[in-house]
């Protein structure tokens, strides 16, 4: 594209008039500079990265590009590249199913920690060892790293580098700023702003046809024709294109990982664009293809629509198709789901999300977890868990900057599940001093003993342990100004805080960003109070991995009692409730079904804290669900949530 284009001073319209200038004013181009959320030039991209376990894996063990390849934890395969996906493999399979559909598949089991262990592994007998084993991540966060690392280091330092982590495998940028500059780059005319009037119209981009290159393009809405001239938003949305198309081929060239993209106004359009055409594809719906491409969904694969509130929606209004519901007007959709919900459905519906691309996000928490099967009887054998659990934990610590003092969690929790009742033990980490894997083993073992001294702690089905409450670095609190004491002041500093050793929920919430997502979260609890920690795990199309519903009906506690956590409690024998699916299920299937909420969890510790705007979510559902899958699948309780699957027996 070249700026020595002339501009048009005339084109016709959509309408088969004739528009001298764009629909765009300069105050816009303002806005875009400003990555203002409100912009109607404003251009997002999710990168989604193609198969991505499997991909880590075949980088890994340098296997060919058409070989097909799956992940296997204990008997499931949890990811699939494309070749082997050509032979009709999903996550549905069993391993032995795969292997008679595709005898060449190469099939290697994650990475595991084993009972006694101080490292997690790659084994070949690991599938044989559910019992002793824990399975590891890490391998895949650190490739998840690796690759943010790189994104970021490709685009533009911040400010105008927007990049937000939105799961172990996905990333969303905001483009805006960078575009920004570029258009003014390569268009000067646009540079020569008025003084008075900002809302005074830009001229026309160039008349030239837009070179999409390999892009798919959603096709237009009807009533927009192909051969109109391109205004501003689609010469955003082409450089947008651009960008993308670079980082995709810098990834791949330095990573070899492919990955598809989605480009448009906001998230959640990126978001439905990415999963539009895979693999290695980037796919742009253009402002004037919205409604089009919407059209063609039903509602419930919307981002935040998959779950209860779809299902709401479904039920009120007897459809779920999103042309449906577009004719239904907004004071009708008020006057049914109130005044909130109402307006972010009619907004949705229609492509609008004003959610930020929140570069600020963090980890909020670390949990490590097993569940026994048969249970452990003692403290010896759960000793040998903690020792995992602190190394496992501390390992990502080091990663967090943790040695460096960027960042340092406030407390651990240790959570113990006997039957259908689990406890929950806190201790606040010593300030000013050095968190390493033996304080947290330490720590872990009070925790337990505290647990024992309460009686019933054994046989134990399910054990694990988290940090939480991270604080950004130490400069000016105690933790730096303990390296500059002495003797009995830097002895006293090291001391933990003189309060009880167990925290309650009054006393200090480990968990401000949790609070935070409450009360912002309070308008829809009243709409709706009936499912407010409901975790549906059914939305095909969730992207932020940072509401963990599991974690809202959730009350950090450490007693037993009323403050147990609700859904916790024990319940009759043939069914009990699930309280935050809200959901009734087979106590036969509890095992499995905590295990998954205690999977989720995993999961939710490589999500970010949200820090968004309270639209970022349709109000009072703030919620992250699995992809795939959902309560009752084959009759087993919800299936496992990317990141992880379930944790269970097989
Ligand atoms: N994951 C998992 N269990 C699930 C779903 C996903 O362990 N039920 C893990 C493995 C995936 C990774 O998370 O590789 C990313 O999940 P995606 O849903 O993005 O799936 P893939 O990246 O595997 O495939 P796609 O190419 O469809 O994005
Ligand atoms: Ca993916």
């Amino acid at each position: 594209m070249s700026s020595s284009q002339p501009f048009h001073l005339s084109s016709p319209t959509a309408g088969g008039g004739v528009r001298k200038k764009s629909r765009f004013t300069y105050k816009h181009l303002q806005l875009l500079k400003q990555s203002a959320t409100n912009c109607p030039l404003r251009v997002i991209a999710l990168i989604d990265y193609d198969a991505f376990y499997a991909q880590c894996e075949m980088v890994r063990l340098g296997v060919g590009e058409t070989q097909p390849l799956a992940v296997q934890q204990w008997q499931g395969l949890i990811a699939i590249n494309y070749p082997a996906r050509a032979f009709g493999l999903n996550r549905h399979v069993t391993v032995t199913e795969a292997k008679t559909k595709c005898p060449e598949l190469v099939v290697q089991h994650v990475a595991t920690w084993r009972e006694g262990d101080d490292k997690w592994a790659y084994r070949a007998d690991a599938a044989q060892h559910i019992q002793t084993d824990k399975v590891s991540l890490d391998p895949y966060r650190l490739e998840s790293r690796k690759s943010l690392a790189l994104v970021k280091e490709i685009l533009p330092a911040p400010p105008v580098q927007k990049v937000e982590k939105a799961s172990i495998d996905e990333v969303f940028l905001d483009l805006s700023a960078q575009i920004h500059h570029l258009l003014l780059q390569r268009y000067p005319e646009l540079q020569y702003a008025p003084y008075d009037d900002p809302t005074e119209l830009l001229p026309l981009p160039p008349s030239s046809a837009l070179d999409w290159h390999a892009d798919a393009l959603v096709d237009l809405d009807h009533v927009e024709a192909e051969d109109d001239d391109p205004d501003w938003d689609d010469v955003a949305m082409n450089v947008g294109a651009e960008i993308v198309r670079h980082v995709r081929h810098t990834i791949y060239e330095r990573l070899k990982y492919t990955c598809s993209a989605g480009i448009a106004r906001n998230k959640m359009m990126a978001k439905l664009g990415a999963g539009y055409k895979k693999p290695n594809q980037q796919t742009i719906v253009r402002n004037r293809a919205v409604q089009h491409f919407l059209s063609g969904f039903k509602f419930t694969k919307i981002r935040n629509l998959g779950g209860k509130l779809g299902e709401h929606v479904v039920d009120t209004f007897g459809t779920d198709e999103v042309t449906e519901l577009l004719t239904i007007p907004l004071e009708q959709l008020k006057a049914k789901l109130g005044d909130d919900t109402g307006s972010w459905l009619y907004g949705i519906i229609r492509g609008e999300d004003n959610s930020e691309v929140n570069s600020r996000t963090q980890i909020k928490s670390m949990l490590s977890a097993k569940s026994f099967r048969p249970s452990i009887n003692n403290t010896d054998q759960a000793n040998k868990w903690l020792r995992i659990f602190a190394a496992d934990i501390y390992a990502r610590l080091v990663e967090e900057g943790v040695t460096e003092n960027k960042r340092r969690p406030k407390t651990v929790t240790l959570h113990h599940r006997q039957g259908g009742q689990t406890r929950s033990k806190q201790l606040p980490i010593p300030q000013g001093r050095k968190i390493d894997e033996t304080v947290l083993f330490e720590l872990a073992k009070t925790l337990l003993g505290q647990v024992i001294v309460d009686g019933r702690a054994w046989p134990c089905a399910n054990l694990s342990l988290s940090v939480g409450g991270f604080e950004d670095g130490v400069s000016g609190n105690r933790g730096i100004d303990t390296f500059l004491l002495k003797g009995d002041e830097a002895r006293a500093a090291m001391e933990p805080p003189p309060r009880s050793n167990t925290a309650t929920p009054n006393s200090e919430d480990p968990r401000p960003e949790k609070r935070r997502r409450l009360n912002e979260a309070s308008s829809i609890a009243r709409f709706f109070a009936r499912a407010e920690s409901s975790g549906d795990p059914a939305d095909e199309l969730a992207d932020d991995g940072h509401d963990d519903p599991s974690e809202e009906g959730e009350v950090e506690n450490t007693q037993d009692g009323p403050h147990r956590p609700r859904h916790m409690d024990q319940q009759d024998i043939t069914s009990y409730f699930c309280q935050e699916c809200q959901q009734s299920l087979k106590e036969t299937d509890r095992n499995e079904h905590e295990d998954w909420h205690l999977a989720r969890e995993l999961q939710a510790q490589e999500a970010p804290a949200v820090t968004g705007p309270a639209n970022s979510r349709p109000p009072g559902h703030s919620v992250t669900k699995p992809k795939r899958g959902g309560i009752g699948t084959r009759g087993r309780g919800p299936k496992p949530e990317k990141g992880q699957s379930r944790l269970a027996f097989g």
